[in-house]
């Protein structure tokens, strides 16, 4: 069975553009292949994190990676800091990957703009993410267009390896939504919709309330045109409710355009704000069921006692094939 893999980072409470972009994917995705989703908390410190949220946020994340579907029978479902052998792996990685292809990297450049004094774990980000992902032989990486650059560059890491000391990874493919869906702002709908966002009201979190949802979604920006019509362009903020629409109800760009063609703004706003409560609020239902049963802390020992082996068995035969043994 061809394997599969991602991973989330628990940066707060997750967004409905993760939900869409990346956890309802692995849902489908589950009954395919053989399926690796893990909590990548290394990844979240290399921006400063606030060590009592962080430790919630872990628990939570996985609380809702259950709730909205993921089944621990049919996913290896783990804590990346539990598994040292990532950050082992990595280490050898960044001793073949170049400063050049990692200050190019288009996540390096805009969060360092953020913050000038940026830690180097924002700029090795991506190799740890190519340790994630070359660890388990995966065929496939689910992930959203914003990660599909790391997950070339994970090709291209393995790819030199391989050259050099002899075949030691599979080649990963990124697996993106048809559309390549991505989930905007919905105050500023150029930038994505992102759990780091300063602004609250340009984000849905799956744990909102209906009414919060309700009031974010009949507040976002559209234009003054009056038009419902798919065009990213001129039109991202009317493009994005429309998207949200698609995705949630599985119809097509072309379907959502022709139902909303003759409507208003506002019942286009609606409609979406009811599409979203309901999938949400089933959602919420069973995270807090979740959350306070003793079920989370079992499944993440399973995860770990499976994957640590396969990482270590990785790990071993890269510092062989690079001579790093007595
Ligand atoms: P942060 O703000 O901390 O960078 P984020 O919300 O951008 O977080 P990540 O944890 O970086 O989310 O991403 C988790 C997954 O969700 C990735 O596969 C990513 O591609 C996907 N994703 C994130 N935001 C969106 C979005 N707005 N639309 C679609 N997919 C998204
Ligand atoms: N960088 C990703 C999270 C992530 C990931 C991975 C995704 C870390 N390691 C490996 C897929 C495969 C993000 O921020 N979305």
């Amino acid at each position: 069975m061809e394997k599969i893999l991602t991973g989330l980072q628990p940066t707060g409470v997750i967004t409905l553009g993760n939900y869409i972009g990346a956890i309802k994917q692995m849902i489908k995705y589950q009954d395919m292949y053989e399926s690796y989703i893990f909590i990548a908390d290394m990844h979240s410190i290399t921006i400063p994190q606030d060590p009592i949220e962080l430790s919630k946020n872990i628990k939570s994340l996985l609380a809702l990676y259950l709730a909205c579907g993921i089944d621990p029978k049919k996913n290896k479902i783990f804590l990346q800091s539990e598994n040292e052998y990532h950050a082992n792996i990595s280490w050898i990685l960044e001793c073949n990957t170049y400063y050049g292809e990692l200050s190019r990297m288009t996540q390096f450049k805009d969060k360092s703009k953020k913050n000038a004094n940026f830690t180097s774990g924002l700029l090795t980000y991506p190799v740890l993410m190519a340790a994630d992902i070359l660890a388990y032989d995966v065929d496939y990486v689910a992930v959203g267009v914003d990660q599909k650059q790391h997950v070339e560059l994970a090709r291209d890491i393995a790819e030199r390896f391989n050259k050099k000391f002899g075949n030691t990874f599979k080649m990963p493919n990124p697996l993106m939504t048809k559309e390549g869906t991505k989930i905007m702002d919905l105050v500023d709908p150029t930038k994505k919709m992102s759990k780091s966002s300063e602004n609250q009201k340009g984000v849905i979190r799956l744990l909102d309330d209906p009414e919060i949802i309700r009031k974010k979604i009949m507040g976002a920006t559209t234009d003054s045109d009056m038009k419902i019509c798919f065009d990213v362009e001129n039109k991202p903020g009317i493009s994005n409710l429309i998207n949200i629409y698609a995705s949630l109800t599985g119809k097509t760009i072309k379907e959502v355009e022709e139902i909303f063609k003759d409507k208003k703004y506002g019942e286009l706003k609606s409609c979406v704000a009811d599409v979203v409560i309901q999938e949400l609020s089933v959602i919420q239902k069973r995270y807090y069921e979740i959350i306070n049963s003793g079920e989370l802390n079992k499944i993440l020992d399973d995860g770990i006692n499976f994957t640590r082996n396969i990482s270590k068995n990785k790990f071993e035969l890269m510092k062989n094939k690079m001579g790093l043994h007595r």
